[in-house]
């Protein structure tokens, strides 16, 4: 037998992926004693050997002290965690979803996701809910990520992926415009492609409330008030369509919609769009002539746009910009959405979204109940309909019609859900909260039943990259004594709950499994399997036969809608949920630094990265305004809550506007919970707040 290609000449050092962000970053695994020594694997196009702090010291989870080595049940006498055998805590929990079921019905039981899931475990995930446990009340921390973006994506373009094109096509493009993404801190081995771009004579562009150090990147940086980026939009749509720059070849054979979209914009003159954005008129009409000269240009949304109570409004808005310049299918052109999570791509793909199940398919279309019933062995009338979003599964919980019991799953809660002085609460009201994780997060330490399982060098998965590469991680290591493996949990529960057929534990397995269940779907994963990947470093969805090339690049002859047709949307802009009053002035956004990851569950374990929050970034104007100083706290207060953090003091950001990471406990007590009509997104990125010392 030859040796897989993915080997390299140690015997124990494995080729696989960053436990991390969307990027997946490829990285060389070797064992040193109980820590895990990273190393570069510079073939990987993606990053090309290079990784950001968080990937380089990715090993220190593994034998770290705080590690969860054991399953933990609270104590009713005391209130305590104390430590339980597998058996115990399993035949307990079982023992306590059957009564509650029996009681209440399927329903009573909720299963919460999340995007740093395999494509596996998303699966398994799915089909625990839907055929062990029977209930429709499962969704997934990816609600909170780049719904707003997918949804806009397949009303517009028929299908959702996050890049329609490898990252590195970004090299070949002239403009490339980056709406409310940090890439250079939120992805940074992807900075090198910017550089390429740049050097090869492109421009880049960044919109960003905060000059970032992406901004310090880009030739051209616009910084508009926090919610107006769909403002932008039209505002370019305007100017474009005056300059005589739309593409009416394409627009005429290619998509559909157009008059609507150009008699909207025609109300968006660029003073107008100044005084609702704060953008000055002559930087956006820099940017349109920018775009206008250009053959090619792309216009990748991230969070900053996409996380608004309006996201889907913006992100179509941005789509109908890169449609009327006719860009999409166009070589290195096209909009794209820089997901977010290891696996955002793929955790929402494969079952675990309230209303999909795997392949991308429908959960409330016949046929697809029919196909994936069929792959699971039941009955499709047995499937339960669609079920809550993130944050309604999450306010509902524990009252009259809301889920009893919470299964947690790679999230964690408790810090990155909006409004979590409503959230916490709705936990501590439930009869029975179920955390499986790695570490004690802060979720984890509410629950009444806490299960350790493996990390992503201890066993063997799939991810989807931001690119719609699917990628194996490999088993580097042997998981530490009394955790369990996760695939192996979620089997033996679903057998202990009385699932009416055997999950499979095999990571290959659930993966071929999972194939045919996508199989035919939007998302087709059939012609993929784990040695495949090993050949070929990734292959692209979708992939509808082992004979198949996979698919890179989408578009380049039709859209995925059934006339091959794009779709112009026509939106209006309302504005922020919250807007700004005299007693919260100002505007409050929320994101990420370089060195820590998500709730900071991980990160903030690992030594060697800086964990210095929380803070509140806010304008020397400002400062001076309410006596604050750099270095010394503030309180910042919405109508929500308060958070007492540091002060930086930085002309990077707007005068009227503070933004703190939420990195750490308490900025999501700030945060509102509108979220978006159509992709049920919060709005994390604006409310109105005020800011004292
Ligand atoms: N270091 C690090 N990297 C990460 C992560 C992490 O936690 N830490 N998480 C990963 C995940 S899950 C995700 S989703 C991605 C997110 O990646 P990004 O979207 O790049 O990250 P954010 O910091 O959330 O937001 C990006 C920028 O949006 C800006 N912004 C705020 N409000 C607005 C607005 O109204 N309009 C515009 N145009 N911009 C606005 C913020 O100032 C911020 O600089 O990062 C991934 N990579
Ligand atoms: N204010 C504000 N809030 C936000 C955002 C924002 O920009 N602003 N961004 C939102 C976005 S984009 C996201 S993606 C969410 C993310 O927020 P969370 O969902 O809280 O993300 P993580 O901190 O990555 O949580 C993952 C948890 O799962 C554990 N874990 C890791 N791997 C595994 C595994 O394989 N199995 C299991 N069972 N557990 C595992 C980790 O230890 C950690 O406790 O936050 C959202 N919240
Ligand atoms: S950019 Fe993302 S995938 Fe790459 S090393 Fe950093 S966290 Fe990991
Ligand atoms: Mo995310």
């Amino acid at each position: 037998m030859t040796r897989p290609a993915t080997r390299t000449a140690t015997r124990t050092a494995t080729r696989t992926h960053c436990p991390y962000c969307s990027l997946q970053c490829g990285m060389t695994l070797q064992p040193r004693g109980r820590t895990l020594e990273v190393q570069p694997w510079a073939e990987f196009p993606v990053n090309e050997g290079g990784l950001c702090r968080k990937g380089w010291t990715a090993g220190g989870l593994r034998g770290h002290r705080e590690r969860l080595t054991s399953p933990l049940l609270r104590d009713r006498a005391t209130g305590a965690l104390r430590e339980a055998s597998w058996d115990e805590a399993l035949d307990l929990l079982a023992g306590r979803l059957r009564a509650l079921r029996a009681e209440h019905g399927p329903d009573a039981v909720a299963v919460f996701g999340g995007g740093g899931l395999t494509n596996e475990k998303a699966y398994q995930l799915g089909k625990l809910a839907r055929v062990a446990l029977g209930t429709s009340q499962i969704d997934y921390n990816g609600r909170w990520c780049m719904s707003s973006a997918a949804s806009a994506g397949n009303r517009a373009l028929g299908v959702d992926r996050g890049l329609p094109f490898p990252l590195a096509d970004v090299e070949g493009t002239e403009v490339l415009v980056l709406v409310g993404s940090n890439l250079v801190e939120t992805m940074p081995p992807a900075a090198r492609h910017l550089d390429r771009l740049r050097e090869n004579g492109g421009r880049v562009v960044v919109i960003d409330p905060r000059r970032t150090p992406t901004a310090d990147r880009a030739d051209l940086v616009l910084q508009p008030v926090p919610g107006t980026d769909l403002v932008l939009a039209l505002g370019l749509l305007h100017l474009l369509d005056a300059a005589g720059a739309v593409d009416t070849a394409y627009v005429e054979t290619r998509t559909t919609g157009w008059a609507a979209v150009k008699a909207a914009a025609a109300g968006w003159w660029p003073e107008r769009v100044e005084r609702v954005s704060g953008v000055p008129a002559a930087q956006l009409r820099e940017l349109a002539d920018l775009l206008a000269g250009a053959e090619k240009a792309m216009v990748l949304t991230a969070r900053g746009a996409e996380q608004h109570a309006q996201g889907t409004a913006t992100v179509l808005a941005w789509i109908d910009v890169a449609l009327a310049l006719g860009l999409p299918g166009r070589p290195h052109s096209g909009w794209g959405c820089l997901t977010g999570q290891g696996n955002g791509q793929g955790g929402r793909e494969h079952g675990q979204k309230a209303d999909q199940l795997p392949g991308y398919r429908m959960i409330d279309d016949p046929a697809a109940r029919a196909h994936v019933a069929g792959v699971w062995g039941v009955e499709p009338d047995s499937l339960p309909g669609p079920g809550r979003s993130a944050y309604e599964l999450l306010e509902a919980l524990g009252t009259e019609d809301g889920a009893k019991a919470l299964l947690v799953f790679g999230s964690n809660i408790a810090v990155s859900a909006p409004r979590t002085g409503h959230v916490v609460p709705r936990l501590e009201a439930l009869d029975l909260l179920v955390v499986a994780d790695l570490v004690m997060s802060e979720t984890a330490a509410l629950a009444d039943v806490v299960l350790p399982v493996t990390q992503w060098a201890e066993e063997t998965g799939t991810m989807t990259n931001l690119e719609g590469r699917v990628v194996l991680r490999e088993r580097a290591v042997e998981p530490p004594a009394g955790v369990r493996d996760e695939l192996a949990l979620i089997a033996d529960l679903a057998a202990r709950v009385g699932s009416p057929v055997p999950f499979s534990t095999e990571a290959a397995e659930v993966f071929a499994e999972l194939g045919r269940a996508s199989s035919g779907g939007r998302a087709d994963y059939a012609g993929i399997d784990h040695d495949r990947i090993r050949r070929e470093e990734g292959v692209f969805w979708p992939c509808p036969s082992p004979e198949h090339p996979g698919t890179p690049r989408l578009f380049t002859e039709r859209f995925a809608h059934a006339d091959g047709l794009a779709r112009f949307v026509t939106v209006e802009h309302a504005g922020p949920a919250e807007p700004v009053d005299d007693a919260y002035p100002l505007h409050l956004t929320t994101g990420r630094v370089l060195a820590q990851y998500q709730s900071g569950a991980q990160t903030r374990r690992i030594a060697e990265l800086p964990d210095d929050g929380p803070f509140v970034e806010l304008h020397p104007m400002l400062a001076d305004r309410i006596g604050a100083h750099h270095g010394e706290p503030v309180v910042v207060t919405t109508r929500r809550g308060e958070l007492k953090a540091t002060a930086r003091v930085v002309d990077t950001i707007r005068p009227d506007t503070v933004f703190v990471p939420f990195h750490w406990v308490g900025a999501n007590r700030l945060t509102h919970d509108a979220l978006d009509p159509a992709s049920r997104m919060p709005e994390f990125k604006v409310c109105a707040c005020a800011v004292r010392t």
